[in-house]
């Protein structure tokens, strides 16, 4: 087991020789503020994860973090076009082919990146790859999102399902970009100044008060992260941070950002990113990119979520917040009593779903025909 620390201000200094390589992307630490690595963990057992990072809210790069996975190796953007090319994906909201999508990230550069593909739910998409993918990643269990939610079903089961990522050099996530409110927000950051057109982009943070681990199969990823201290720093709009570029931010129209210490990193084939709750990040493509991730949450997440999803979901009645923080304090405990397993079938349709859709079915089709 080792430990290291990325010194990034020393990998990632603007204009250093990596820059050059990367065109016009310039990976700047923002103007005033310290960089700071991610601790990084070989082979770091199961426990001491739990102990160290999750209990304590850090995030955390977990090296050989799912060894057993055929797609580790196996997944190549040639492999996914061949096996599941002509499955139908949705990227930035239009239905292409992941054939066709695979083909324009391979093309993407820097200058011109193409879109990212992002949670496209694998049961659903390409369900033949989820036998590549198990046994799961550990360190994502157990994973008390799986089940049968009433009130907040979609919410919690959507959180928990698993996902795919592929990008190209240079796509970056823009992942919230319609809440984003108008005249708030600077929309020629995506323009046509060069480090412009590769930088990061909708700095934010997840819903639901949830977690992910995101694990990269295949390709390198380039991390931008703040701590939720930083948040009074970060000009947010609910979970997006305004800041065009908080690459580059514009210092003299957020002048607080510089107070923010960003967290930079590299993301390579292997290695799984924990990302807490609250934090902050951005990320970008250096390559093609495969991922795959999982929103989860056991015992240490557990009051977090259910505060999360009590404000935005009880629609301001206080009954309906009591009902909803009481119910799922209880189906916490239910699922506490299933043990460090929970979970660790992603891919298979729940017993319960098994039952319901059918019925679900003929209840329809009786009321259609009515
Ligand atoms: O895989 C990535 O690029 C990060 C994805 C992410 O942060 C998100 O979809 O919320
Ligand atoms: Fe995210």
């Amino acid at each position: 087991m080792s430990q290291s620390f990325v010194d990034v201000a020393a990998t990632e200094s603007p204009g250093s020789a990596a820059d050059a390589a990367r065109g016009a992307a310039v990976a700047a630490t923002p103007p005033g503020a310290m960089a700071e690595g991610i601790e990084r963990r070989e082979n770091l057992p199961y426990d001491e994860f739990v102990e160290s990072y999750v209990k304590k809210h850090r995030p955390v790069i977990l090296k050989n973090a799912f060894p057993q996975w055929k797609a580790f190796g196996k997944w190549t953007p040639e492999y996914l076009k061949r096996t599941v090319g002509h499955r139908m994906v949705v990227v930035d909201g239009k239905d292409v082919s992941l054939g066709e999508h695979i083909d324009r990230c391979v093309a993407s550069t820097f200058e011109k990146p193409s879109a990212y593909m992002r949670e496209q739910i694998i049961r659903h998409v390409a369900p033949e790859l989820a036998d590549d993918l198990m046994p799961f990643c550990d360190y994502a269990l157990p994973n008390w999102l799986r089940g049968v939610y009433p009130m907040v079903d979609g919410l919690l089961n959507r959180a928990g399902e698993v996902e795919l990522f592929i990008g190209g050099q240079g796509s970056r996530l823009l992942r919230r970009r319609a809440e984003i409110v108008e005249g708030n927000y600077d929309n020629t950051y995506g323009g046509t100044g060069g480090e412009m057109v590769a930088g990061f982009a909708d700095l934010h943070y997840d819903p639901t008060g949830l977690p992910v681990m995101l694990c990269q199969v295949y390709g390198r990823k380039e991390w931008l992260v703040f701590s939720p201290d930083d948040t009074p720093y970060l000009y947010a709009k609910g979970r997006l941070s305004t800041v065009p570029n908080p690459d580059h931010a514009d210092l003299a129209r957020f002048p607080l950002f510089a107070k923010a210490k960003a967290i930079r990193f590299i993301q390579e084939p292997g290695e799984a990113a924990y990302i807490p709750a609250f934090w902050w990040h951005a990320t970008r493509m250096l390559s093609v990119s495969i991922a795959v991730s999982s929103t989860f949450a056991h015992a240490p997440h557990w009051d977090t979520m259910i505060e999360d999803v009590v404000q935005n979901f009880s629609g301001g009645s206080a009954a309906r917040a009591t009902a909803l923080r009481a119910y799922l304090k209880a189906a916490g405990k239910v699922k506490q009593l299933g043990g460090r397993r929970v979970g660790s079938h992603p891919f298979e349709e729940q017993a319960v779903r098994k039952v319901l859709g059918p019925v679900k079915r003929k209840v329809r089709s009786l009321v259609g025909r009515a």
